[in-house]
């Protein structure tokens, strides 16, 4: 399946510390829906929505952040700017009463790309455990 691909192909992804394609996005050599934006955090929907709202969140200067596990005491700042961005896009999208906030780190995890990003997911009833 679609899904089962995904899996496998993030179970493959390596955190390289190179660019991905989030920088092509943040500089806006490719599309993207932009939801928000401010000048620290950027947030657009995601190509393939798991939700009628799925929405992803990255801060635009990287700085290390390929994935939560980097995070140092430094990065204090930008991850509160990102949480807290989640409650403006949330708001933003009408969905601020029910709403999932993820962030898949490593390969354990699914995650497949790394820049650090926070999945914002709603619009229909989200289920518990996640898979
Ligand atoms: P993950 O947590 O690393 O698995 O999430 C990466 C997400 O980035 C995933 O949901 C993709 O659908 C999404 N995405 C995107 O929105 N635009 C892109 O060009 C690429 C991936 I590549």
């Amino acid at each position: 399946t679609a899904s089962s691909n995904e899996e496998a192909a993030a179970k493959t992804a390596v955190d390289t510390g190179g660019p991905t394609i989030f920088d092509k996005i943040i500089a806006k050599e490719i599309p993207s829906d932009i939801v928000y934006e401010d000048d620290k955090v950027l947030a657009f929907r995601d190509i393939n929505p798991q939700a009628p709202v799925h929405i992803l969140i990255i801060p635009k200067l990287r700085d290390g952040l390929t994935q939560l596990s980097k995070a140092e005491a430094r990065h204090g700042e930008i991850l509160g700017q990102l949480l807290y961005a989640s409650k403006i896009v949330a708001e933003k999208e009408g969905i601020a009463e029910g709403f999932r906030v993820v962030i898949n780190n490593g390969p354990d995890a699914c995650q497949s790309v790394y820049h650090l990003h926070l999945h914002v997911i709603g619009g229909r009833q989200l289920k518990w455990p996640p898979g």
